[in-house]
């Protein structure tokens, strides 16, 4: 017998994923829009996934699996369906994947009954996390993700190693395991991602070189390679495209975000910056083109952030940090862009294809010290005096 706590509670999930959500009109930078609530929570997680239902086996009606956060979520619009492959923490702490569909990319969210189940492969691998998806034009939709293991080489308990784990799949059902992603001058890679189409008829890779779990260490910043095969993924030689700087938003790491966007001006990027704050690392988004033909090339680098951590957004397990893996472009040019905040829920920004490339390259280059930065806004409002 089902246990009658179940029925309520069922009943007021069902309100809250039934929810419309709205733009948060509070909010205006002409980039994009903000929405009222976020699209997952760990409050969406369907009750079967946490309580035993029985009443005889659970008279309490007590969590017996909890689950702590549904965050950095892979995207891909499939079958007329936003699909969204998210990053589910249980109160164990470690990751697994699960499906979650809506109709319209913005709201009624809901997970497929059960998580993702991935080849287990890799005996040392601990956990799993943040998934990006890629539709490639091999025919196949890849994740690419990071694979944890403890590193044994030491007696830190803490100290962990970071790989890129591969899979594909036709239907986000079916998932076969792909070795792991080599890279011959990297001992550690995390936020690596596909890109969609070849490069001179190769498999290529937005990496992150780290030296080191959290710290990137000597690794320069979002790093791009090519392999000939993707059933044995090795890179010989990463090149750093988008590089750490000084003073900026990506002075202590960066990595690749959603998976880029094809437009007719470039390859679209979300990628996410980190600084170092006397509060802890900062966590934000921003965006660069690269050239159609040589992905390597950034041709639009708008300065500073693109997005942030706003109000609730800013606290979390890991506060000050908002974190995109996946963002989804229809054809009529919307792009929704998913991103979570402070490591506990998801969210979407909303925006169009032209808009983010006027922002890419009409916003002016970062001028890296204060002098110039003055400058360029002391030009901003000249021009906007002589308008008034
Ligand atoms: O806690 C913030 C993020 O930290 C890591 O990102 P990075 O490798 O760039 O430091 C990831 O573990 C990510 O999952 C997490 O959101």
């Amino acid at each position: 017998m089902i246990h009658k706590k179940y029925f309520e509670l069922k009943k007021k999930q069902d309100k809250l994923l039934a929810q419309k959500n709205q733009i948060d009109k509070s909010f205006y930078n002409g980039i994009y829009n903000r929405y009222k609530n976020p699209i997952l929570t760990r409050d969406h997680i369907p009750l079967t996934w946490k309580f035993d239902l029985n009443a005889k086996t659970n008279p309490y009606f007590l969590e017996r699996l909890g689950v702590n956060a549904v965050m950095n979520s892979g995207a891909i619009y499939l079958n007329g369906k936003y699909l969204l492959v998210c990053r589910v923490e249980g109160n164990d702490r470690k990751s697994f994947f699960a499906v979650a569909e809506s109709p319209n990319g913005i709201d009624n969210f809901r997970f497929w009954d059960l998580p993702v189940v991935l080849p287990d492969t890799c005996a040392e691998e601990t956990n799993v996390y943040d998934m990006r998806l890629t539709q490639h034009e091999d025919g196949w939709i890849y994740g690419v993700f990071c694979s944890e293991s403890k590193d044994t080489s030491t007696n830190d308990l803490s100290a962990a190693i970071a790989a890129a784990g591969i899979v594909r799949t036709k239907d986000l059902i079916t998932w076969e395991r792909l070795p792991n992603l080599i890279t011959k001058n990297s001992p550690q890679q995390r936020n690596v991602c596909l890109h969609p189409e070849f490069v001179n008829g190769k498999y290529a890779f937005y990496t992150r070189p780290m030296d080191d779990f959290i710290n990137t260490g000597s690794g320069g910043g979002i790093g791009f390679g090519l392999c000939d095969d993707i059933c044995n993924a090795i890179i010989d030689e990463e090149k750093i495209i988008s590089p750490r700087i000084y003073h900026t938003i990506t002075e202590a790491k960066n990595g690749a975000g959603a998976t880029p966007i094809k437009t007719e001006k470039g390859w679209l990027h979300i990628a996410h910056g980190v600084r170092n704050t006397a509060a802890g690392l900062r966590y934000v988004l921003y965006v660069f083109v690269t050239d159609l033909n040589d992905p390597t090339k950034v041709i639009a680098e708008p300065s500073g952030f693109f997005l942030v951590p706003l109000g609730k957004e800013r606290v979390g397990d890991v506060s000050n940090v908002v974190f995109s893996n996946g963002a989804i472009a229809r054809e009529n040019g919307d792009v929704y862009i998913y991103y979570a905040s402070s490591d506990t829920r998801m969210h979407v920004a909303t925006s169009k294809i032209n808009i983010l490339l006027d922002y890419a390259f009409n916003t002016p280059k970062d001028a890296l010290r204060s002098p110039d930065c003055v400058k360029q806004r002391i030009e901003l409002i000249k021009k906007n005096l002589e308008l008034i």
